[in-house]
Formats: C-alpha cells, sequence, structure tokens
C-alpha cells in the first residue's frame, strides 16, 4: 500500500466507529484529516488524522477550549455543535460549524492541525451545514443547509454577497449537507436530501460557476439504502475527497441498527468510507458495506476495525486523552490527575446524572459488543460507570456508602434494578454490552459479503443486552443485565449516540484506571 491512498486490497467500515456523525475531510499532501459533529460535549469536533483513509486515529478536538466552546450549562442534548467542515486552504485548516445552543456559526484556522486553532470568527446567518469552498481568485464561498451560498470574507467573518438560492435537491426534506468542490470545469454541489435515518440519500448537481444555475445529475440520488436489506442505513452528509494515486473517495454517516421491529441503533451515526468512480462527469457511488470486497484476484485483509476510541487509561499522563469528553463543559475544578498520581480524581459538580450538571468523563462506546471496566475508589463520595445517550437515558452501576447498584432512568422512569454490598476501598465495576447469541456470527471473510447484506435469519426483539458486573477481592459477581433498546437513538431521540464512562454525583472520587475494549464473548 503507497502512503496517501486507501488501505489496498480491501477494508472494513465503519472506518470510524461509534458517535462519529456528519464527517469532512480533506488533504493536505499524503496526510488526510477528518471531522465530525460533537453536539453538547466538550471538547468538540473530533479531529482524525490517517495515511490511507481507513485507519484513524484522534489528535485532537478542534474546539478544546472555553472561549471557542460556549454550551450553555442548560443546553438541551444534541444542541451545541452541529456539522463541522474542515478544508485546507492558502496555507491554512479552515474548519466551520455551527454552535446551535448560541445560533451562530463560527469558523476556526491553524497552521498546525495539531493546534491550537484559533479564537472563532462569528457569522450570524440561519440555517446549519456550513461549509467552505474557494474559486481560483481567491473568493470565499460559503454555503449552508438549504440551499444558499454566500460571498463571504472568512477572515472577519463578512458577509459580501448572499444568500444566493443554489439547489435544493430532488424535493427530498431537509436538503443539507451542502458542498461545493471546483472539479476540473465544473463546480459540483453536493447535498443530502430525506433527512438523517432511513429516508437519507446523496444528490449531486453542477454548474460553471459557483452561482449556479446547477443541473441536477441524471442518476440522483447518487446514493441512497432507502427501503434496502443492507446492514448500513441512512447513508449521506456526505464529503469528498481526492486520493494521492488520483482515485475519489466519499465519507459518509450511516447506522448500524439491531433488532426487530423497528430496528434500534445504540452507537449512534458512524463514519463509513465508499469508493467513488466518474462516469460522463457524474460521480458514481457503490452502496455502503461493512466489508468493501478486494479487487478481482487479491487477497482480503480483513483487519480488526480500526479503533479511534479510549482504550486503556492509566491516568498516568498529565492531561486527558483526546478521546475523553464530558456533557457541556469540562471545569478545571471538576476533574485532576495530580492530586492523587496515576488516578483521576473527579470532583461533583452536580448531584444527579438525570440533570445537566454532573462530573462525567466518558469515550464514544464503538462496539456493539464491548467491556468497559474501571477500579474505582468511592471514598465516602457517590461515583460510578455510567452508559448514557442522555440524562433521560443512561444506565448507572453505582457506589455509594458500602452498596454498588445499578440503576436505569429511561424516559421518566427511573428505578434501582440491583444491589449489593461490597467492602471499603477501590473495587472494579465493569458494564459489558452483547449481541452474542442474539444475532448470527458477523462478517469475517470477502465470501461472507452476499450473507452480511441479507436481513438477519434471526429476529430478536432488541438491540443488545447490557450486563454489570462488581469485582472485589472476592470475585467478579454480575448484578444484572438490562436490554439495550433503551439506550437507543430510537428511543431518546437525537443526534448522538451511547458514551461509557465515569462519574461522581456527591463528594470526590477517584479512578485507578478505564478498560474498553471489544468483546467477541461475554468473559472476554
Ligand atoms: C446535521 C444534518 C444532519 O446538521 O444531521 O445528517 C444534523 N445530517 O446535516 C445533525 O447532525
Amino acid at each position: 500500500m503507497s502512503a496517501g491512498t486507501p488501505a489496498a486490497p480491501g477494508y472494513r467500515n465503519p472506518i470510524v466507529p461509534g458517535f462519529h456523525p456528519d464527517p469532512s475531510v480533506c488533504r493536505v499532501g499524503e496526510d488526510y484529516y477528518l471531522v465530525c459533529s460533537s453536539f453538547e460535549y466538550f471538547p468538540g469536533v473530533p479531529l482524525l488524522h490517517s495515511r490511507d483513509l481507513v485507519n484513524w486515529r484522534q489528535i485532537g478536538n478542534i474546539l478544546d477550549r472555553p472561549s471557542q466552546l460556549e454550551i450553555p450549562p442548560d443546553a438541551d442534548a444534541s444542541r451545541g455543535i452541529f456539522a463541522p467542515t474542515i478544508r485546507h486552504h492558502d496555507g491554512r485548516f479552515w474548519m466551520i460549524t455551527t454552535n446551535v445552543s448560541l445560533g451562530r456559526h463560527l469558523i476556526v484556522t491553524a497552521e498546525d492541525p495539531a493546534g491550537a486553532w484559533s479564537e472563532p470568527v462569528y457569522l450570524d446567518l440561519p440555517h446549519v451545514d456550513p461549509s467552505l469552498a474557494w474559486d481560483d481568485d481567491g473568493t470565499c464561498w460559503l454555503t449552508t443547509s438549504g440551499v444558499d451560498a454566500y460571498r463571504i470574507d472568512p477572515d472577519k467573518g463578512q458577509v459580501l454577497e448572499g444568500p444566493i438560492p443554489l439547489w435544493s435537491g430532488t424535493g427530498g426534506q431537509y436538503p443539507e449537507a451542502p458542498h461545493l468542490y471546483r472539479i476540473g470545469d465544473w463546480w459540483y454541489l453536493l447535498l443530502s436530501e430525506g433527512g438523517t435515518h432511513t429516508g437519507h440519500a446523496v444528490s449531486v448537481a453542477r454548474s460553471r460557476s459557483p452561482r449556479g444555475p446547477f443541473e441536477p445529475a441524471p442518476t440522483n440520488p447518487v446514493l441512497t439504502h432507502r427501503g434496502t436489506n443492507l446492514p448500513v442505513q441512512a447513508a449521506g452528509h456526505a464529503d469528498l475527497v481526492q486520493a494521492t494515486d488520483g482515485s475519489w473517495w466519499m465519507v459518509l454517516l450511516g447506522i448500524r441498527a439491531k433488532g426487530q421491529w423497528p430496528p434500534f441503533h445504540v452507537l449512534g451515526r458512524e463514519t463509513f468510507l465508499v469508493p467513488v468512480r466518474w462516469v460522463d462527469g457524474w460521480p458514481v457511488v457503490e452502496p455502503v458495506r461493512e466489508v468493501t470486497a478486494a479487487p478481482a484476484g487479491s487477497a482480503p485483509a480483513l483487519a480488526a476495525p480500526p479503533d479511534p476510541g479510549v482504550q486503556h487509561d492509566d491516568f498516568d499522563a498529565r492531561l486527558l486523552a483526546p478521546g475523553w469528553i464530558s456533557p457541556r463543559s469540562r471545569p478545571d475544578a471538576a476533574w485532576s490527575l495530580t492530586e492523587r498520581p496515576g488516578w483521576l480524581t473527579l470532583h461533583a459538580t452536580g448531584t444527579t446524572l438525570d440533570r445537566a450538571g454532573a462530573t462525567i468523563v466518558a469515550t464514544r462506546q464503538r462496539h456493539h459488543d464491548c467491556r468497559a471496566g474501571t477500579r474505582v475508589d468511592p471514598g465516602s463520595g457517590t461515583a460510578g460507570l455510567t452508559i448514557r445517550v442522555d440524562e433521560a437515558h443512561h444506565y448507572d452501576l453505582e457506589v455509594r456508602a458500602g452498596t454498588a447498584r445499578v440503576v436505569g432512568r429511561v424516559g421518566p422512569f427511573r428505578q434501582v434494578f440491583a444491589s449489593l454490598d461490597v467492602p471499603a476501598g477501590p473495587l472494579v465495576l465493569t458494564i459489558a454490552t452483547r449481541t452474542h447469541d442474539l444475532y448470527p456470527p458477523t462478517v469475517t471473510s470477502a465470501a461472507d459479503l452476499t450473507a452480511a447484506d441479507e436481513p438477519f435469519g434471526v429476529r430478536p426483539a432488541t438491540s443488545d443486552m447490557v450486563a454489570f458486573e462488581v469485582e472485589t477481592a472476592e470475585g467478579r459477581v454480575l448484578l444484572t443485565e438490562l436490554d439495550g433498546r433503551y439506550l437507543s437513538t430510537e428511543v431518546a431521540g437525537g443526534f448522538t449516540g451511547r458514551v461509557v464512562g465515569m462519574y461522581v454525583t456527591e463528594g470526590s472520587a477517584s479512578f485507578d484506571w478505564f478498560d474498553y475494549r471489544p468483546a467477541t464473548r461475554p468473559t472476554d
């Protein structure tokens, strides 16, 4: 495989698993950079790097300080940062996004994508999903959902002209996620329509000028999975990139729902990659598959899907790794890696996970089957491990005053499902999700491709099961297992996905380590 070109001969999707929606990508030389939406979580806009478009590593979060990212303390879940675009122009990286909680678009720039990124320049314009493109003469074009274009000065955040209505797709609801590209003698406008669920579709039009008029592709929508049996659904919100070998690729979001009926997706919207061919001047996109076949004659290389999130943290570093996120804010007074060296100490900022304001340090769940564990010293506080979508949808394994208990909150309901006396001092808490025994095995070789596109042979009612275990010096105890579908987007609503992490709701507690790993068997 040559650097800068997608990993041959085959690759697995999603390329960025778990809650990583609305991807945008750019290439500079042999390096690719990708950003995603982060909504109410701080820090915001995860930034990932790759040399082959398939294996991604998170190198930071673009909005990583309060002066760049203001999420009001009472902001609803799934507000905050929507749909960023990343581009490179004139020696600088540019990221534009919308802070929906403030009702403003913002632009930040950096010469080195690893940061620091600049303070924001704000633009007060309607709609979401802003994108930037530059003309040969340096003119900067901003597009938004709708779809409208504006001529802007991106350094000053000034609108010079517009709105100029461009093209709103083929008639589907929510024309959004527009990107303009100058390719050859054409300006291409890529957009999504149909809404970011099973009706999602990607359409394209082209013009000789960024002002239009735009001529729709005769093949629209160029990509949709609506009404299909494909295991990846909701394919849309796409961005294009040309690899160093000249080949074209599309990154886009999709969901992997499980169970019947309806299916439930619990990992949020994830980022996928598909090859693009150009035929008669229009992009032709293949359906999005979990395994993209190897070219004829070559051996499939189905490595385990790359995992860009937190896998193991001993809390020996000075700073929290970029894969750690917290709802709305992470005040300096709420956490410390130095108070008890080698431990993460958390201080309570709120008294319940049922409302905004609690101290939570979490990472995205990236696998349907996973185990997440931590060794906690609760001291005299109330602390634990939570798996959550939002304040109204979470399961917690909590320790307080010599008792470990499993608490579930779903909508207006809150219940204690199990409890166990535990000795004072540190103990290991584990939350494990499983689809084992609920589903047939997933794809393990390219020969399984056809099978993978078939609807599930087994039709269980739920997405997954979530188990809660406590381990003390005396051994490991399974407290209970709860139905995972209640922590899905279909139940909770919103745009995010599950995260799993540590929390404190009373006093202070320390965490010795955190471990997350995909699991293939309950005891892995
Ligand atoms: C985003 C819109 C969308 O603004 O979902 O998938 C919205 N599409 O483009 C939130 O992510």
